[in-house]
C-alpha cells in the first residue's frame, strides 16, 4: 500500500499546533537551528529487508499478520516507512532471499517511492535448497577447497545482483567460526578465509565497497572467524583501499567501548558504517536506542566529530543501517521507533560544542567536558527531528500516524496472514 499524502497533511494540521510550541521553544536555545535542521533532513537510515517480519528465536516464531511475502512488498513497506519518516530512503537486500525476477520493475517500484538499493548482504551461514556443499563447518575458512569455492562463487552473484539494481557495496558476515576447543587451526582458519575474500575482492566493480562485518559469538560460541574490530580491520587492510570495518551495534563482547571503536576505525579509514540495534545481554535484536541511548548518544558524538575532522558528507560517505528482527512488536512500528531513535541521537551529537569539549580536554576539565556531553543529551531535542520531517512533507508523528490511520489492518486486508519471507 502507499500512504495517501492527503492523509499526512491532515495529520500535520491536526498536530501543527501543538508542534509549533515545542519547535519554538528548542529553536530558541539553539545557535544555528537551520544547519540543524538541514542535517537532519538530508540523513537517511537504510532498513533491511528482513526486519520487515516478525523475527523468531530458536524456541519459536509467533508471527504477525499482513507481513510482505515478495520482494514487491518488502520494498513497499520500506516506502511507507520513508513516507511517514523521510529517513528511510533505502533498502539493503539478502540474497538469496531477495532475487528479483525482474530488475527493471523492481528498480522502478524503488524509483516511484524515492528509495535507493544500500548494500547487498551475502548469506553462506545457511544451507539453501539444492546447494551442493554445506556450511556446517563453516564457509570461507573451511577445511575442504570445493566449499570455499562456493561460498565465494556466490559472494561473487550477489554482487552481480547488486550492480544489476544500482548497489555500491557487499556486507559480508561470516557465522564462521568454532564451538569447541581444539576443532580449528585459527591460522588456517584466518588464511582461508582471507584467500576467500581476496578471490571476492577482486571482482568488486571499481565503485564498489565490500564491508567486513565482525561478531564475537553465536551461533559458534568458542571461536569466530572475524570475531572483532581487530579481526575485521586485519582483513581490510589486507584486502585494500575498497575493504572497510562494519560495526553491528550488537555485536561486541559485553560493555565493549564502541564509541572507541568507531573513532579509531575513523581515523584509520576504514570505518564502512553501522548496523543499528540494541541489546541488553547478548545479542542484536533490540530497537535502537531502548537499552542504551546514552550509549547510541556517544558513538554519535565520535561519528560527528571524526566525520568533520575529515570534511566528510554525515549522510553519504558511511553506510548506516537498521539490522535488527525481534519478536513481540510490529515491525514496521518497531522500525518507526528505531530511526526516530538514531534521528535523536544525531541531532544531539550534532549540538555539542566542539569547541568548548576540546578546551576542557585540554585543560584536563573532566568535570566540564562530561558536563557538555550530558547536557546535551539530556536536551530533548524531538521537536526538531519532528521539524525536519514536517519540511520534507513527512509526518510531524509517524507512529501516531501509522496507529490512526490502522496501517497494519489496511495491510491485513490487502495481504491477509501473510509472513514475511526470510529468516
Ligand atoms: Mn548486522
Amino acid at each position: 500500500m502507499r500512504i495517501n499524502k492527503t492523509a499526512i497533511d491532515q495529520h500535520n494540521e491536526a498536530n501543527y499546533q501543538e508542534h509549533r510550541q515545542k519547535v519554538d521553544f528548542i529553536h530558541g536555545q539553539l545557535n544555528d537551528a537551520e544547519a540543524l535542521i538541514q542535517k537532519l533532513i538530508d540523513f537517511n537510515v537504510a532498513i533491511p529487508s528482513w526486519a520487515l517480519g516478525t523475527g523468531g528465536t530458536r524456541f519459536a516464531r509467533f508471527s504477525g499478520a499482513g507481513e510482505p511475502a515478495t520482494l514487491q512488498d518488502k520494498i513497499e513497506d520500506v516506502g511507507l516507512i520513508h513516507a511517514l519518516n523521510n529517513s528511510s530512503g533505502a533498502i539493503s537486500l539478502h540474497i538469496p532471499w531477495d532475487i528479483p525476477s525482474d530488475y527493471n520493475a523492481i528498480k522502478q517500484l524503488a524509483a516511484e517511492l524515492n528509495l535507493k538499493f544500500d548494500a547487498v548482504n551475502s548469506n553462506t551461514f545457511q544451507d539453501q535448497k539444492g546447494q551442493e556443499h554445506s556450511y556446517k563447518f563453516g564457509s570461507l575458512q573451511h577445511t575442504n577447497k570445493a566449499v570455499i569455492q562456493q561460498a565465494i562463487q556466490h559472494n561473487i552473484e550477489v554482487i552481480q545482483h547488486g550492480v544489476a539494481l544500482g548497489s555500491k557495496a557487499l556486507t559480508v558476515w561470516l557465522s564462521d567460526g568454532s564451538c569447541f576447543p581444539g576443532q580449528l587451526n585459527f591460522r588456517k582458519a584466518f588464511q582461508n578465509t582471507l584467500d576467500g575474500l581476496q578471490q571476492i575482492y577482486a571482482t568488486l566493480p571499481s565503485d564498489w565497497k565490500v564491508y567486513i562485518e565482525y561478531k564475537a559469538f553465536e551461533p559458534n560460541f568458542y571461536s569466530t572467524t572475524v570475531g572483532d574490530w581487530g579481526q575485521s580491520l586485519l582483513y581490510a587492510n589486507k584486502l585494500g583501499p575498497k575493504a572497510f570495518t562494519l560495526v553491528d551495534l550488537g555485536h561486541h563482547l559485553p560493555n565493549a567501548n564502541i564509541e572507541q571503536i568507531v573513532a579509531l576505525l575513523m581515523m584509520e579509514e576504514k570505518l564502512a558504517g553501522f548496523h543499528f540495534n540494541d541489546s541488553k545481554y547478548g545479542d542484536d535484536d533490540l530497537t535502537v536506542g531502548s537499552i542504551k541511548p546514552y550509549q547510541l548518544f556517544l558513538i554519535f558524538n565520535e561519528l560527528v566529530e571524526g566525520m568533520d575532522a575529515r570534511g566528510m558528507n554525515h549522510a553519504t560517505d558511511l553506510g548506516w543501517m537498521i539490522d535488527a528482527s525481534h519478536n513481540v512488536k510490529d515491525p514496521l512500528e518497531d522500525l518507526l521507533q528505531s530511526v526516530e531513535a538514531i534521528m535523536i541521537s544525531y541531532a544531539q551529537a550534532l549540538l555539542v560544542d566542539r569547541v568548548a569539549l576540546n578546551e576542557a580536554q585540554q585543560n584536563n576539565d573532566v568535570v566540564a567536558a562530561q558536563e557538555i556531553l550530558q547536557n546535551v543529551f539530556r536536551t530533548d531535542v524531538r521537536a526538531i527531528v519532528a521539524e525536519a520531517r514536517l519540511r520534507a512533507g513527512a509526518a510531524i508523528n509517524p507512529l501516531q500516524f501509522y496507529r490512526t490511520e490502522q496501517v497494519r489492518n489496511q495491510l491485513i486486508n490487502q495481504r491477509g496472514n501473510s509472513i514475511a519471507s526470510g529468516l
